[in-house]
């Protein structure tokens, strides 16, 4: 059998560089199961694959994944890419803005499947004061929550040669909102990577959906990997209790609360609802905290 990795997906076909080097495109034979999760795909860019002729028949065990819930409705979940070092999540606080609970999903599911994040904020260059205090009050915010944090504009190159370094030697996600600046980024790296880019509408000041397929492209002895935007980014199912853990900062002040299996939504003696009273964790954690909750609460009570 020969082994390969899935560089492209678009639909039922695979992109695959093979361990001696062809680019062959390749279907699905049989059937491929996440023990316990149902997806929409079952392979996912990061995948290394067993081929027979042009068919996969073989899935190697993943090292990780990043995953998502395509709507809180949704019963089936996304893999979003295999085996990565770390995901960079391009966000911007305008033109389309990302909304933090995006932000704060993102992380939880990161932090749930051990997968090291970088917050980037693109398009500096149309911040205006107040979003520069934005951006600094985000910065601050995350960055302290051990969140490595970049302000970026692709558009004027500032900020972007430090990141090239982080890159080195590694498999990097890059998701995001839609037309937050994913592809344009990822082309600047390199004149070869031309993934296609388009003019966000002047109208509505909203992204327009252009990447419709996942790519991984070679990059400074390792990988980028350019994905679709994402309009919401759905946790996948969690106990109530576990949310908690993937919140550092609810994590470690729970500790303090009366009881164990506090889950922080009015029980006496809770500690974190004290510490968002305080403002020592921030509101806007903690709202994103509650939502996730409510995913939870909707799916137990249908
Ligand atoms: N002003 C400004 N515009 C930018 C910057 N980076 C990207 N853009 C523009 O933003 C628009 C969207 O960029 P894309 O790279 O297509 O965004 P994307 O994240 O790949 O979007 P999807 O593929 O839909 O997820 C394009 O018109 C880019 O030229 C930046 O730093 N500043
Ligand atoms: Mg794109
Ligand atoms: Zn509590």
């Amino acid at each position: 059998m020969q082994f390969g990795l899935v560089i492209r997906t678009t639909g039922s076909w695979y992109e695959i560089r093979t361990d001696n080097g062809d680019m062959i495109s390749a279907r699905i034979k049989g059937k491929f199961r996440l023990q316990g999760i149902r997806t929409t795909n079952p392979i996912a860019v990061g995948d290394r694959v067993g081929l027979d002729g042009d068919s996969i028949v073989e899935i190697c065990p993943r090292v990780n994944y990043m995953i998502r819930k395509s709507s809180n409705l949704s019963k089936k979940s996304q893999i979003i890419a295999a085996n990565i070092d770390q995901a960079f999540l391009l966000v911007s606080i305008r033109e389309p803005e990302t909304p933090a609970e995006f932000i704060d999903r993102f992380l939880v599911t990161a932090e749930a499947y051990k997968i090291p994040v970088t917050i980037v904020f693109n398009k500096i260059d149309l911040y205006n004061t107040t979003d520069k205090e934005m951006l600094n009050a985000y910065m601050r915010l995350y960055s302290i929550l051990g969140y490595h944090c970049h302000a970026v504009s692709v558009k004027t190159g500032e900020g972007i040669e430090e990141i090239k370094e982080e890159l080195r030697n590694k498999i990097t996600l890059f998701s995001g909102n839609s037309g937050v600046g994913k592809s344009s980024f990822i082309n600047s790296l390199h004149p070869s990577f031309n993934t296609k880019i388009a003019a966000i509408s002047e109208v509505h000041h909203t992204g327009m959906h252009t990447t419709t397929f996942s790519e991984m492209l070679p990059y400074n002895g390792g990988y980028v990997i350019d994905t679709p935007g994402v309009k919401g980014f759905g946790v996948i199912d969690m106990v109530a209790k576990e949310v908690g853990h993937y919140f550092p900062e609810i994590f470690s002040t729970s500790k303090e609360c009366r009881f164990a299996n506090c889950i922080h939504r009015g029980e006496p003696g809770c500690a974190v609802i004290k510490a968002v009273e305080k403002h020592y964790i921030s509101e806007s954690r903690y709202a994103s905290y509650l939502s996730i909750l409510e995913d939870e609460s909707e799916d137990k009570y249908r």
